[in-house]
């Protein structure tokens, strides 16, 4: 898989690209991501990228033309070319205004060959890039962020996860049971006994068939108390 990212502020992704799982799924090429800084295709002397909004109100509004230069030279399309890069790019605007990610639509991303991430701020961004420009937007929960850079990596990072070979067999079956709707259960390791707090005896004793219900019990439970509309069944993880 390729992603390309485009932002103003692209040593926000020089450190988490290089860390933990995602850092070595990038040096192993199972992923290929680039950062691509809006302000290189900025026109002028003063590289200006963003404008007052027409209508007034508060805030700058991201120009649109750095942003089609940016995606369209990078990928190695002209301008006129629009419709045949949103066919074989997958576009994707980050903006709270966009479908909220959910495990399923990550899963749905992985699928892809190349996506294209674009950076707005949350003041807002021309919306002929929306339009013209992008195929789908997202967002990545019901909160303010300044701009989408955060949400890009959340999505880099789960989205990876998924790739062949990235994670092992186990990952994905744990994965699997969260997009099957349940949380996880809680886990314990050495030392049995800390600071007074016991790990639980059944978890000590063995017995794989009485851990196996404790921890089906325990999922349940914490489903019902932190998400209960996880356990209304088809409301796959969209409800809100
Ligand atoms: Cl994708 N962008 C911004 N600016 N804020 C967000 C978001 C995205 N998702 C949730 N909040």
């Amino acid at each position: 898989m390729r992603i390309d990212v485009y932002t103003i502020f692209p040593r926000i992704f020089q450190s988490p690209l290089e860390e933990g799982l995602l850092g070595k799924a990038i040096r192993r090429g199972l992923v290929e991501v680039r950062i691509h800084d809006i302000r290189d295709y900025a026109p002028g002397k003063h590289r200006q990228v963003d404008d007052a909004p027409f209508g007034g109100g508060p805030g700058m509004v991201m120009k649109p033309e750095p942003v089609f230069e940016a995606v369209t030279r990078t990928l190695g399309y002209r301008l006129e070319e629009l419709e045949r890069l949103k066919r074989e790019v997958s576009v994707i605007m980050l903006t709270p205004r966009g479908e909220r990610l959910t495990q399923a639509k990550v899963a749905e991303l992985a699928s892809r060959s190349h996506l294209a991430l674009i950076c707005g701020r949350y003041e807002g961004i021309d919306e002929r890039v929306l339009q013209h420009l992008c195929t789908e937007a997202l967002s990545i929960g019901d909160y303010v962020l300044s701009g989408g850079e955060f949400a890009a990596l959340v999505i880099i990072e789960a989205v990876t996860r998924l790739l062949p070979g990235v994670v092992g067999n186990l990952e994905s079956l744990r994965e699997e049971s969260f997009s099957g709707g349940l949380l996880e259960y809680p886990q314990y390791t050495r030392p049995a006994e800390y600071l007074g707090w016991k790990v639980p005896e059944v978890l000590l004793s063995g017995n794989h068939g009485e851990v196996e219900k404790w921890r089906r019990r325990m999922a349940l439970e914490w489903t019902r108390r932190m998400r209960p509309e996880l356990l209304n069944e088809g409301d796959k993880g969209e409800g809100g």
